[in-house]
């Protein structure tokens, strides 16, 4: 089918295709770097700790700036729209000889990835990184040393002004999100203590005076990890309080949760209590797993309750997974035009006829159309979108990454 028909069919439905390509072209997501080399980063020479794992041996992963910079480069020239990259602390850039840990970070020390953003015209998101350190055993912002709590203490301002670094040289808001590995393997005897300390770290961390408008910090909950998991300090009711006493932006990964819950529900009633609300889009199988942003029920419904919420402009929106089996660059390209074609479905569904239809208790037909929708000619307006924005179709971007692997990847 044709774009031409495709816009036929979706305006006999009210729906108007060009307006929802343009409302896509809008969307930045932030795209995570850490896909690009497993989480590991250029800052310690340890494994990736913190109860998080990336599991696969594919070849080609980088093992430098110049590699991720390279391979993040060829995965945008194959996404869709401007969007910005989001990276850790750990990804931080010294000079030859140079090298200072995370609680002396400093602005100089991603000065080439802001000359990379403006290279590539992204904006920049950034985390300090709480795990994957000599330091981080089990614990950090709650740990009941205070020598270690206030190295984490010293990581996430200096992280702070790294963001506002960039935000600066860049002229856009960055994201700072804090999530920290915290937690027990078995059962607590005491709940209480490190949240409480983990309380007073979040405060002392947020007397540090910076610019709202420059910098949004985040705060990510989770329900347990690998090795933590009977007891997780950052836990959703632990942030969704703190956040909303101190008017700090919530952060919900889609992984975070129990099988059963699912953030596409949680976000109206954050937006109803939050001006803003972060989100980590990724895809769990059976535990937090992070696995590739796919073209699922999930997707689609956690982008509806952005777009009929009218929240474009009040979610923020980052992907997070690592998957270290297929192609890395695939990867990249798969999650992200993933998550923009799970709003373009939202953009292009009926919602306000739909939420008519629910109000006067019309409930066969919000089921009719809700399924008439699903089959709707989305790849025609999706090509066309990609035919505008200069970038290849679903059925040309795989063969360039192909090509990419056999020239870069595999020789690496
Ligand atoms: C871990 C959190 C966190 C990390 C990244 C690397 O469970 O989801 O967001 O994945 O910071
Ligand atoms: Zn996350």
């Amino acid at each position: 089918m044709s774009y031409t028909e495709a816009k036929n069919k979706y305006a006999a439905l009210g729906i108007d295709t060009d307006k929802a390509i343009e409302a896509l072209k809008n969307v930045a997501i932030s795209m995570h770097c850490w896909q690009g080399d497993d989480v590991i980063g250029f800052d310690t020479a340890g494994d990736l700790t913190g109860g998080i794992q990336a599991t696969g041996n594919y070849p080609g992963r980088a093992t430098t700036p110049e590699e991720l910079m390279a391979d993040i480069e060829k995965a945008l020239s194959l996404i869709p729209g401007s969007h910005k990259i989001n990276l850790h602390a750990c990804y931080a850039i010294f000079e030859e000889g140079e090298w200072a840990d995370r609680d002396a970070l400093e602005p100089k020390h991603f000065k080439k990835w802001v000359e990379f953003a403006k290279k590539n015209n992204v904006g920049l998101d950034f985390n300090p990184t709480c795990f994957s350190h000599p330091k981080a055993d089990g614990m950090t912002l709650s740990h009941p040393n205070k020598e270690i709590r206030d190295f984490w203490i010293k990581h996430c301002i200096a992280s702070i002004r790294i963001s506002e670094y960039f935000a600066e040289e860049l002229g856009r808001p960055t994201v700072m999100n804090i999530w920290i590995p915290d937690g027990l393997k078995d059962i607590p005897a005491d709940r209480l203590a490190p949240r409480a300390r983990l309380k007073d770290s979040l405060d002392k961390i947020f007397a540090t005076e910076y610019d709202k408008n420059k910098v949004i910090v985040t705060l990510e909950s989770k329900v347990f990890g690998i090795g933590v998991e009977s007891y997780t300090v950052g836990s959703s009711e632990f942030y969704i309080s703190y956040s909303s006493k101190n008017n700090i932006t919530p952060l919900m990964d889609n992984g975070h949760y129990h099988p059963t819950e699912f953030v596409s529900d949680k976000i109206s009633s954050m937006l109803l209590f939050n001006e803003k609300v972060a989100l980590h889009v990724s895809r769990p199988v059976r535990w937090d797993s992070d696995h590739v942003v796919l073209f699922d029920d999930e997707t689609r419904e956690i982008m509806k309750e952005i777009v009929r919420n009218d929240a474009l402009s009040r979610v923020l929106i980052a992907l997070d997974f690592f998957d270290a089996s297929i192609n890395r660059i695939a990867a990249w390209v798969i999650g992200m035009r993933n998550a923009q074609k799970a709003l373009l479905y939202a953009l292009l569904s009926p919602n306000a006829a739909l939420a008519k239809m629910q109000d006067e208790g019309d409930y066969t037909s919000l089921m009719a159309v809700q399924e008439q929708v699903k089959t709707y000619p989305l790849g025609d307006v999706w090509d066309e979108f990609c035919k505008q924005m200069g970038v290849p179709s679903d059925a040309e971007w795989l063969s360039i990454v192909r090509e990419y692997e056999k020239d870069v990847l595999l020789k690496r």
